[in-house]
């Protein structure tokens, strides 16, 4: 199942209303005599337009139906065995100085990457529809909210980009017909899907992207991690705002008090997972709701961080997701869900590693070959996804389309790391937050093409998404820092520390709960902690451990901090800010400095 197709064609009234703004049409003249395609097909986000297009992908074998009474409304996507995560090696920021996009991105000055683009570019879609998508990422009356085009060849996106954003007319009327509004220009095209012409650029100061040569979501739904992230963050610094790689989540207590939280955790470490938390037994009448899963973008209101989800939909990783670890997740997905590279069993349901129950005796994995318990081979891709619309999710937050946003209590930073980090900390204030998530460390992921498991630093889970230079982001996060006068507290998690034996020494999951609650009672002040070199660290007493099955040492240990891991933390700090070749600004070079003469000190 590949979604190179060929091209369609749509009945009057479907696939023709073009937006009117005079800048676009240009625009997409630009690109239709530069691709060739055999038509334009200019989408409106409907009902009808969108029934239209399944049809054709199943036709066209770009999508699989699945079991209508398992999973109504739900379709099964392939992607190329080569194109399965995003391809951090293969994606460049492109700015007029290699200083702009600084020691973290590939860099490749503009019109040379123009040059090269339009080379592979040339006649590419012959054969093929050309779509065009408007589409908003924001609730429609925020002021944050921006306008995107996508321009793809491919119809998967399409289908995709109508869960993960407001598309249509919503957009069009936005942009009005002003032709020097802001908007966001992207082109993707499948080409032929060879690696070696698989590029995902970004044009800054053009506010431009173009995608080629994948199918895979990270790559290709241009709204996502490339205008909402990278371009987003380039926006971002330029206009006094934020946009970050956090999930956001609301929690009430029995009493009704409710606080928002934003948390920085890199792909594929919970983020999804966190947001949609059901607390244990214990913690009766508390309730977590969900705003965002992926991103936030924040902006300063009275004083204080307020919170936006751009987004419309999730694009989560499948497997491991169950009844035990996320049920919300799990009713989110049973109906109107798009997945990619899961395994298809013989009743046409879908299945995946770490699903609840025994797995079939037989399916068709994630290649489209036979699979048996037996096989070797994983059934579903453990980078496998689903698109499944906001609206599904059981708790969603009231407050998701409140244009201003929702007034952030807390930040919280956290990777996956096996060792070192203490299950949670407090920072003393914004800057040492600052220093917390800048560095940050997580093992790798299947997230994105390369290694699993390798402890690297990855700043405010940003390393991959930062669309400009990472210490004038650090630069840009302390400025924020001192335009507020209500600063979130900033804390540090970590659910993934082991034991001396390799187990898991926390269970995770909605015993996260637990830690959420002391970071609630930090924020209202009733909470208790000792300082530490590290940070205010809770005690076994502070946390709410009633009800848990876990062993009081391994609890002493998960909240401990052991010095001499510490010692070759801070020598990775070191080493990572040496690393970045001199853009670390002076606060966070004091900061480790600082943190270095705290263990000094009590070692003494
Ligand atoms: C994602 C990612 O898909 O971070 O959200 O890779
Ligand atoms: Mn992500």
């Amino acid at each position: 199942m590949r979604d190179i197709a060929p091209a369609i064609s749509p009945p009057k009234g479907i696939g023709d209303k073009k937006p009117t703004n005079q800048t676009v049409l240009d625009w997409v003249h630009e690109v239709e005599l530069l691709t060739q395609p055999e038509n334009i097909f200019w989408c409106d986000g409907s009902d009808r337009e969108n029934e239209f297009l399944i049809e054709q992908a199943l036709q066209q074998n770009v999508l699989i139906k699945l079991n209508e009474k398992k999973v109504p409304h739900s379709y099964l996507h392939r992607s190329n065995p080569n194109d399965v995560a995003r391809v951090e090696q293969f994606t460049f920021i492109c700015t007029p100085t290699k200083e702009e996009a600084g020691p973290t991105n590939n860099w490749s000055e503009p019109a040379e990457m123009y040059l090269k683009l339009q080379t592979m570019l040339k006649g590419a879609m012959r054969g093929r529809t050309m779509f065009v998508i408007p589409y908003i990422m924001g609730p429609p009356d925020s002021p944050l909210t921006k306008v995107g085009f996508e321009i793809t060849d491919s119809k998967y996106v399409v289908l995709s980009m109508g869960i993960m954003t407001r598309m249509g007319e919503v957009a069009v009327k936005r942009l009005g017909d002003d032709r020097n509004a802001e908007w966001n220009r992207g082109v993707h095209s499948l080409l032929d899907l060879d690696p070696a012409r698989r590029f995902i650029c970004h044009f800054p100061q053009d506010n431009a992207i173009i995608s080629v040569g994948s199918g895979y979501g990270g790559n290709v739904l241009l709204s996502k991690k490339c205008l909402a992230l990278r371009i987003g963050s380039y926006l971002a610094r330029k206009q006094g705002w934020m946009a970050e790689h956090m999930l956001i989540l609301g929690v009430a207590s029995p009493e009704g008090r409710k606080h928002y939280v934003a948390a920085a955790f890199p792909s594929a470490c919970g983020k999804t997972n966190f947001a949609m938390l059901i607390p244990p037994k214990h913690f009766a009448g508390w309730k977590v709701t969900t705003v965002g899963d992926d991103i936030a973008w924040m902006q300063i209101r009275d004083g204080r961080l307020h919170a936006v989800n751009p987004e419309n939909g999730y694009f989560g990783v499948v497997p491991g997701t169950s009844y035990k670890s996320n049920p919300n997740a799990m009713k989110s997905i049973e109906h109107d869900t798009l997945y990619t590279n899961v395994a298809l069993t013989d009743d046409g349901d879908v299945w995946w590693e770490g699903k609840d129950g025994p797995p079939p005796l037989h399916a068709i994995d994630w290649r489209g070959n036979d699979w048996t318990p037996d096989s070797k081979e994983k059934a579903a891709h453990p980078n496998s996804r689903f698109a499944t619309p906001m609206r599904n999710n059981p708790v969603l937050d009231i407050d998701v389309e409140k244009g201003e946003g929702v007034p952030i209590s807390a930040i919280i930073f956290g990777g996956r790391r096996s060792d070192t980090m203490p299950l949670v900390f407090e920072a003393f204030d914004w800057n040492h937050g600052v220093y917390l998530g800048a560095t940050m460390a997580s093992e790798t992921t299947a997230a994105a093409t390369g290694a699993v498991g390798q402890v690297r630093r990855d700043p405010m889970a940003m390393l991959p998404f930062c669309g400009y230079n990472i210490g004038d982001y650090f630069r840009h996060w302390i400025a924020i820092g001192k335009r507020l006068s209500n600063p979130p507290l900033i804390f540090n998690v970590n659910w993934f520390r082991k034991s001396e034996d390799g187990k898991f020494l926390w269970p995770g999951f909605g015993d996260n709960m637990r830690v959420l609650k002391w970071i609630i009672d930090r924020c209202e002040k009733t909470g208790g902690a000792a300082e530490s070199p590290i940070g205010w660290l809770p005690s076994p007493h502070d946390v709410d451990l009633e009800e848990l099955d876990v062993e009081h040492k391994c609890i002493v240990e998960i909240l401990g901090v052991d010095h001499e891991e510490w010692q070759k933390e801070l020598d990775a700090h070191k080493k990572f800010f040496e690393s970045l070749g001199g853009v670390v600004p002076e606060v966070l070079l004091k900061q480790r400095e600082q943190l270095a003469k705290r263990f000094a000190e009590i070692t003494k």
